[in-house]
């Protein structure tokens, strides 16, 4: 893709946000090891994140996730929450470390309770459970045994999947097997910046490809449970955008594209690793082991595909930079909602798509409790605002788009960043564990009610 405008959007708050088809499902999101905190109660085991966050250097504010927002007790309170925010659906993820805290075999039946607990809690307050397997808490032991490297781990991965959904069955709306397969080869194997922390390209390819093998073979078991709910994956999806027209940039930002979307995309919509960053790979001699019949086990159909969209990569080989005034979040990056619809349009001409859903948009600013007992995160409306607009955009252009959560319900523990970065629509007080609803919270409930 190239660069069609460089401008970052300069939108205001709006008081006429774009009104989505009826049925259109909105909601919010979090994951279990974010949020849950009694990282030692009722027989779950460590994670890899526990054993990241106890090695030296890993966590900027040397935090982890023993409390993080409390959830585990909180739950009930923050149920009542979701609901006062007027949306119809709350995407959390279960802890593998809790459902099975040896990695395979015996399930502890505690962990299934607290999920069962939270799911009825939905149900009862009139909200959409859906469910994500894995947003990266794997059990240590499994690590332990080389982790995702291993390829045993996918079959234990379908395992603890079936285990899950015969406790919650047709309750749940919707399970994704994994959350961002990006994130869980590409990041924190060959970048080492999440758990294990890895600097190791080829063991990250292995890592991916058994993560795709993991969710066919996850899909396969659910397909045979006769559920109601939908099934799918969601991937973390990064536009590239070439900073010029030379062949260089243009070539750079297409690797850029196949590493970062298509090698996650192909495998699963296609049945298919893309061609040029295949040969690239191989000159590398960093290609993963693949076995005949892999790519059929990880490409049968889904149900529907989740994106989490939150800027865009812009691509230069010569360190071009973006121009002045391009709007930045906490994390550093760019503030882009164009991307999303070009994105969703593109995927959209691409591939055949089955139903999509914004799994995570959101944004983390640095905000803070006024005087006034408020928290006035404008940015943050801002953001949200232009990028429902872009979410409009497609849905016009044909994207089969049926529903959006906003990431994150409240601030909560954001990996390597530990308590230092807030995506929360809701304010968490971490000493007190009290929840405020920012202005953001309030302008979403606002929206809602004008849907
Ligand atoms: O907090 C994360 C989430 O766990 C996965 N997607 C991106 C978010 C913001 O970094």
């Amino acid at each position: 893709m190239t660069v069609k405008s460089l401008a970052p959007s300069q939108e205001v708050i709006s008081n006429s946000p774009p009104r989505f088809p009826k049925g259109f499902i909105w909601g919010t999101a979090t994951s279990s090891f974010q949020i849950e905190g009694a990282a030692h109660e009722d027989g779950r085991s460590p994670s890899i994140w526990d054993t990241f966050c106890a090695t030296e250097g890993k966590i900027l504010d040397r935090t982890n996730g023993d409390i993080a927002c409390d959830h585990y007790h909180l739950w009930e309170q923050d149920l009542d929450l979701i609901k006062s925010l007027g949306v119809q659906a709350y995407r959390f993820s279960i802890a593998w470390p809790r459902v099975i805290p040896t990695g395979k075999g015996a399930v502890n039946s505690k962990g299934l309770d607290f999920y069962e607990r939270i799911v009825d809690g939905l149900i009862a307050r009139g909200l959409e459970p859906h469910v994500t397997l894995y947003h990266w808490d794997l059990p240590q032991c499994l690590q332990d045994i080389g982790g995702w490297e291993n390829r045993d781990v996918a079959y234990y991965f379908a395992d603890y999947a079936a285990v899950v959904a015969d406790r919650l069955g047709s309750r749940v709306k919707s399970y994704a097997t994994f959350n961002e397969p990006w994130c869980v080869s590409i990041l924190s194997n060959e970048l080492g910046h999440h758990a294990p922390g890895k600097f190791d390209r080829k063991a990250a390819l292995q890592v991916a490809h058994h993560l795709h093998l993991a969710h066919g073979l996850a899909m396969s078991r659910l397909r045979g449970m006769n559920l109601t709910s939908d099934l799918g994956i969601v991937l973390n999806l990064t536009p590239a955008y070439a900073a010029s027209d030379s062949e260089a940039d243009q070539h750079e930002a297409t690797m850029n594209d196949g590493r970062t979307n298509r090698w996650f995309l192909d495998p699963i919509l296609r049945g298919e690793y893309p061609q040029d960053v295949w040969e690239a790979y191989e000159e590398e001699g960093v290609l993963p082991t693949v076995l005949p019949g892999d790519l059929a086990v990880a490409s049968q159909p889904i149900d529907f595909m989740g994106i989490n969209y939150y800027t865009r990569s812009f691509v230069s080989v010569d360190d071009k930079k973006l121009p002045e005034g391009t709007e930045f979040t906490d994390m550093g990056w760019e503030v882009f909602p164009q991307g999303l619809s070009d994105l969703l349009i593109r995927l959209h001409n691409e591939y055949k798509l089955p139903d999509i859903y914004i799994t995570e948009n959101g944004a983390a600013y640095p905000d803070q409790m006024a005087e006034d007992g408020h928290v006035h995160d404008t940015g943050r409306i801002n953001y949200l605002n232009s990028h429902f607009k872009a979410a409009h955009a497609s849905l016009e252009a044909g994207v089969p788009l049926k529903g959006y959560f906003v990431w994150s319900l409240m601030d909560n523990f954001e990996w390597a960043f530990g308590y230092s970065k807030r995506f929360g629509v809701v304010y968490v007080d971490y000493e007190t564990q009290k929840r405020t609803l920012k202005d953001s919270a309030l302008w979403y409930r606002d929206f809602l009610k004008e849907q």
